[in-house]
């Protein structure tokens, strides 16, 4: 029994995320929190909407509303979404949350004490019309490179040119249109990380031999090019603001913190905010602060995020000099891509999650993402994968498993599990092998290979199968009544324990399953080893339902309608 804190990337604020950013972050780290909460360890799962930066700024202005409405009604939509996933979370909460203001400013406050932080002038656009120091990307023009009229001051989109805002020709305000810019100086604080760069090293040195390669050789790879100095504040109306009693002209400019500085530090704000709804009970900081071998930390993401998490918020760590909570385990993925491309939200293609919830019920997504998470190297989504996969593994191994062994049980003995029969040969096999596989799930669990997990998870289903087939309890009835109830008894004690096993990846089916059993104690409790070898703990006598078909056989009509829709099919 230990403690697990759990976070996920924190899905940006500007729009509802595509089934790509489901996989790489918050569905692994909920299927990896109900694992351990049913093992019996205490779990806190924690993740929050990243609501800073420019694009919230953008996309509020492109909905006409004001920043903070906009950021409240984008978050309730997300929340809604990862609900109707069955994601677990103990707490959802929001970067622009007082909490993580009042950590970040503090996190910022020790930085500068510890001599981590240096104000630093520099030449920005400012536009008068505007009233405000335009960030780069406000600034818009006519890329030098390719004469691609909306370029933006940091980058061009038609010619992917990294730029400087002083490099556009006939530059202009996005905010305003104005083209009366000037190139003033002004003032930022940079993070010296170069100043840690040594204490980084040996920190990912302790660490890196347990993370799993990707992580490790990211961090690596950044660690080699060397930490450099970074402006950690902006000119933005929206974001922590820098505090008054430390730089009171930056405050009096109204500079904000860059969102990557305050993001990851609500890991820790959003664990405060779950603690501040019920102080009494919840404890933030025996989460986060000197807890170093109490807690067992691992973190969720894509493979983009990873420098940030394994180099960039260490450092801020580090250099804040009190004994925060670092990271212990790094899982990071891969790209989950659309028929080999990538998901784009501006030309349409790709699945996004609410849509995704429209079609299908959660599980079916969430059995079929972690299948094929994107583990070791990109995963492609095809429609005729899902389809095909749904088909096979949760409709014919697990699906028509329950319903078969329920049904035919009722018709010829009744609604109760039914007695007779001693275990012979074929069950002490088959409580080997389920005893085997247990194991095998288990222990990908543990290690969080989480296709590896899904593949004994399906093994487990597909024994079911073979016992039944072997048994045959439809022919064994003819001759053999007790034989055959034997047989049923043990297909349902199998039932029982797919409910079990099967709740991280199908939570709203494993609970189907669970109650079509009038068992007294309805909380999954793991199956020991023993029970899973013995298969005996449904006894005779209790009652039971059949539930309706647990997973609906996609049609090839289905399949044809989906990718109508979404745009299926190989990319040019
Ligand atoms: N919001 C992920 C992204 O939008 C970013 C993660 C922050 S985690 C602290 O790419
Ligand atoms: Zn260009």
């Amino acid at each position: 029994m230990a403690r697990h804190l759990i976070t996920s990337a924190l899905p940006y604020i500007n729009g509802i995320k595509h089934l790509g950013n489901m996989v790489g972050s918050m569905l692994p780290a909920d299927v990896y929190s109900r694992y351990l909460r049913q093992r019996g360890h205490e779990v806190l799962y924690i993740c929050a909407t990243d609501e800073h930066g420019t694009p919230a700024e953008l996309a509020a202005k492109e909905q006409g509303l004001p920043v903070d409405e906009f950021c409240a009604q984008a978050h309730d939509a997300q929340k809604a979404v990862y609900d109707g996933f069955a994601l677990a979370f103990d707490y959802f909460g929001r970067s622009s949350s007082e909490q993580n203001v009042e950590i970040t400013q503090h996190f910022a406050r020790r930085l500068n004490e510890n001599g981590f932080i240096e104000e630093r002038a520099i030449r920005q656009v400012y536009s008068p019309t505007d009233g405000r120091f335009l960030p780069d990307r406000y600034v818009e023009g006519t890329c030098p490179h390719c004469g691609y009229d909306k370029a933006r001051g940091d980058q061009c989109e038609n010619c992917t040119r990294v730029l400087d805002p002083t490099d556009l020709i006939n530059p202009r305000s996005a905010i305003s249109g104005s083209t009366d810019l000037e190139v003033r100086e002004t003032k930022h604080l940079f993070l010296l990380q170069s100043k840690l760069q040594h204490e980084v090293e040996e920190w990912v040195a302790a660490h890196e031999e347990e993370w799993p390669q990707l992580a490790a050789s990211i961090a690596r790879k950044w660690l080699n090019e060397g930490l450099h100095d970074r402006a950690i504040t902006r000119d933005l109306d929206w974001g922590v603001p820098v505090p008054s009693d430390t730089w009171p002209d930056l405050a009096a400019e109204g500079k904000v913190f860059y969102v990557w500085f305050d993001a990851p530090i609500e890991y820790i704000g959003a664990t405060k905010e779950w603690s501040d709804l019920d102080p009494e009970n919840r404890d933030w900081k025996s989460w986060w602060y000197d807890v170093d071998t109490d807690v067992r930390y691992t973190e969720f993401m894509a493979k983009d995020n990873v420098p940030f998490h394994t180099v960039m918020f260490p450092a801020t760590e580090l250099g804040v000099r009190e004994p925060w909570k670092k990271v212990d385990y790094v899982k990071a993925f891969n790209w989950l891509t659309y028929y080999g491309g990538k998901f784009s939200t501006s030309q349409k293609r790709g699945v996004f999650t609410d849509q995704a919830l429209d079609i299908l019920p959660a599980d079916y997504w969430r059995y079929f993402l972690i299948a094929n998470a994107p583990e070791s190297d990109d995963s492609s989504f095809t429609w005729e994968h899902f389809t095909a996969t749904v088909n096979k593994d949760l409709a014919d191994t697990l699906g028509n498993f329950v319903n078969r062994v329920l049904s035919f049980s009722k018709k010829r003995f009744g609604e109760e599990v039914p007695a007779g029969g001693e275990p012979g040969e074929a069950e002490a096999k088959l409580g080997e092998e389920i005893a085997r596989l247990l194991a095998e799930y288990e222990s990908q669990m543990e290690a969080l290979q989480f296709r590896k997990a899904a593949a004994a998870l399906r093994a487990l289903w597909s024994a079911g199968n073979s016992y039944l087939e072997e048994k045959a309890p439809w022919l064994e009835i003819k001759t053999d009544k007790d034989g055959a109830a034997l047989t049923l008894r043990t297909a349902m004690n199998l039932i029982h324990l797919y409910a079990v096993v099967s709740e991280p990846f199908i939570p709203a089916t494993s609970a189907a399953m669970r109650q079509a059993f009038a068992l007294k104690d309805d909380t999954a409790t793991w199956i020991t080893a023993d029970e899973a070898r013995t298969l005996t703990a449904l006894t005779p006598g209790i009652p039971f339902t059949v539930p309706p078909v647990l997973f609906a056989k996609l049609t090839d009509e289905d399949l044809e309608t989906y990718k109508e829709r979404f745009g299926g099919g190989p990319t040019a």
